[in-house]
């Protein structure tokens, strides 16, 4: 494995910012009933949150994100609906979480479980479920690394650099990608997880593709005319089975195409139509029998989404703990104003 040396002046403190950025490793709060503040060390109790009381002092345990989920619409506030054996009953959110055999089904934020199992309130956003097998990589408070693998020219790796990663009517590291800034920072090596850290860091967010879909083919343009070969995260993550893939913006993510990937599954479907006329669902082509989809896998690679090379830059469910580079868009588009 190469690696490159580049000097953009800018890195060094990118990379402070990053450090900046990560959770570092939390000690366990003293009491079981207990879980860590979203923006210190302090503790306070599972019950004290969203109770009307800013008992972190940073109101992380107040949070109208957090207590809107928090607080559902079945049952008492602290309580969620879970159906088990066939008895439907109102339990705390954090027996609802670690029950089994078996779990509880119900249309719980599974990322409240996420923020119990991590012991930490953190925002909605931020919360990535993880795959229920643990992945062997590296957790996500490592900080991102960078680095190319293989043997790479360093003139041309620059030179490429350069061209899709800096525009003068875009700040550091964005590049104009239609009437967009947009960073596809090729050489960044990070988690879903880092990659929203790093794009908030650079002070954008992940992609999201949900209202835009000519920004999505000017992208791949761009990719394709700067031959990059590497895989992006992008903005979209699965959240629990009632809300399911979801951008960033909170808008949910449309399956087939022109977004997402075409997979082989072994077991055939049928396909059927819509007709928004007769407000009637009738099945395609005679119910032939078809084993590709534009979807998901199943089961699920993992919770978030990427578009990479393998498939041809169309959207994909991948691991969240994997490695991959960051896509950032810039809000508000480019800025002739950044050219002075
Ligand atoms: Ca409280």
């Amino acid at each position: 494995m190469g690696v490159v040396r580049y000097s953009l002046p800018s890195l060094p403190r990118l990379l402070l910012l990053l450090l900046l950025c990560s959770t570092p490793g939390l000690a366990t709060c003293p009491e079981a009933d207990q879980i860590h503040c979203g923006g210190s060390s302090r503790c306070t109790r599972i019950r004290y949150i969203c109770d009307g009381d800013n008992d972190c002092g940073d109101n992380s345990d107040e949070a109208s994100s957090l207590c809107d989920v928090w607080r559902n619409g079945e049952c008492e506030r602290n309580s969620a609906r879970c159906t088990r054996n066939g008895r439907a009953d109102c339990i705390t959110i954090s027996h609802y979480c670690t029950v089994d055999d078996p779990p509880c089904e119900g249309s719980l934020d599974m990322r409240l479980c996420q923020m119990l199992s991590d012991g930490k309130i953190s925002p909605l956003n931020n919360i990535v479920l993880t795959t229920t097998t643990p992945s062997p990589t590296t957790p996500a408070t490592t900080i991102p690394s960078i680095h190319m693998t293989g043997e790479i020219n360093t003139e041309e790796f620059e030179t490429r650099l350069t061209s899709t990663i800096s525009h003068p009517e875009c700040p550091q590291l964005y590049t104009k990608v239609g009437e967009h800034c947009i960073s596809v920072f090729f050489i960044g090596n990070m988690t879903w997880p880092e990659s929203l850290a790093f794009c908030k860091a650079i002070g954008g967010d992940l992609m999201s593709l949900s209202s835009d879909l000519t920004i999505f083919s000017t992208i791949l343009q761009h990719l394709s005319s700067h031959q990059v070969t590497a895989d992006f995260w992008v903005g979209g993550r699965y959240i629990n089975d009632s809300m399911g893939w979801t951008w960033l913006d909170e808008k949910p993510m449309t399956m087939g195409s022109p977004y997402w990937a075409v997979r082989h599954q072994d077991d055939c479907s049928t396909r059927s139509l819509y007709l928004s006329e007769m407000n009637q669902t009738m099945v395609a082509n005679q119910g032939v029998c078809y084993n590709y989809k534009q979807a998901p896998t199943t089961p699920l690679t993992g919770h978030c989404v990427a578009i990479t090379y393998e498939h041809y830059y169309y959207l994909s469910d991948q691991d969240c703990f994997a490695k991959k580079s960051p896509m950032c868009i810039k809000p508000g588009g480019v800025d002739p104003e950044q050219a002075l």
